[in-house]
């Protein structure tokens, strides 16, 4: 039977290449996020290479309700959930804890803390329900080490590192895997997100130096689900090879 793969923030970076990589692999995909137009194009380029079915849900990942509705509307025949990718997040914002701005905050809070634990809190009973499954948590190094004016960013991070390790804890004893993926930098849209859509500011965090790809972690996602069914890989930090730590990068100048 096929398996089915729920991945949060498909519109985008991670989540975009993670969506298309399980499709090869022959998963049936439900994707999310909040832009339909980009979750359509990726639906179509999904159909039209590979032979799985793709089911798009778009919802803003903070409104616990509209996830609710959405999930008592769930067809049957997409219930059977084995693998959940919560990876939808970001940053916004880059400011000292001083003069940080609130509605950032909560951006973050709500999207990569709360949204988080809304997704989970629907598909884990599914998932117990049918004795297997596993939870892909995309963490961050932010969530590692903490760096000069991440402060919220790094809270959300090193929450859901916590959160991973109590997931394990609360769901070992009904078979199903819990695995962390921790990036270093990678280029995806998250920088322009971060500076609020400043091109230049996000071009140039990833200038003279090659950071990682959204491929880069699709395919640890896909190492992480094709193991012996005996084995869970707790937890994976994966860096760019310039990249020693949150704050040490060798760049060429
Ligand atoms: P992108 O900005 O490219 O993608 C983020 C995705 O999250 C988009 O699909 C976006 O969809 C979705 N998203 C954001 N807010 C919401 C919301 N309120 N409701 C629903 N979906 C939402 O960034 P990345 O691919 O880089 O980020 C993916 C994850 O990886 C995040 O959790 C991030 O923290 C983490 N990460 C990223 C690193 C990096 O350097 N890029 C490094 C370490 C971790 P839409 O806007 O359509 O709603
Ligand atoms: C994203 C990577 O280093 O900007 O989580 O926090 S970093």
């Amino acid at each position: 039977m096929t398996k089915i793969a729920l991945i949060t923030g498909a519109t985008s970076g991670i989540g975009y290449a993670t969506a298309l990589k399980l499709a090869e692999n022959g998963y049936d995909t439900i994707i999310t996020g909040r832009r339909l137009n980009l979750l359509s194009e990726l639906e179509k380029r999904i159909k039209k290479n590979y032979k799985v079915n793709v089911l798009s849900l778009s919802f803003d990942i903070r409104n616990n309700d509209e996830i609710v509705k959405i999930f008592e509307k769930l067809p049957q025949n997409w219930q059977k959930i084995d693998i959940l990718v919560n990876n939808a997040g970001l940053a916004v914002g880059l400011e000292p804890i001083q003069t940080g701005k609130i509605d950032d905050w909560e951006r973050m809070i709500d999207t990569n803390l709360k949204g988080l634990l809304y997704i989970t809190r629907k598909v884990a009973p599914l998932m117990i329900q049918n004795k297997s499954g596993h939870i892909i948590n995309i963490g961050s190094i932010a969530g590692k080490e903490v760096y000069p004016n991440g402060n919220v960013y790094n809270a959300t991070k090193h929450a859901v590192d916590a959160l991973s390790q109590a997931m394990r804890i609360d769901l070992v004893g009904h078979g199903i895997k819990v695995t962390a993926i921790h990036p270093g930098m990678v280029e995806t849209e998250f920088s322009l997100v971060r500076f609020k859509g400043n091109e230049k500011t996000a071009k140039d965090v990833y200038k003279g130096f090659d950071p990682l790809m959204a491929e880069d972690i699709a395919d640890s996602i896909i190492f992480a689900i094709t193991r012996p069914a005996h084995v869970n890989i707790n937890d994976m930090l994966i860096m760019p090879t310039a990249q020693a730590s949150a704050t040490v990068i060798n760049k060429e100048v």
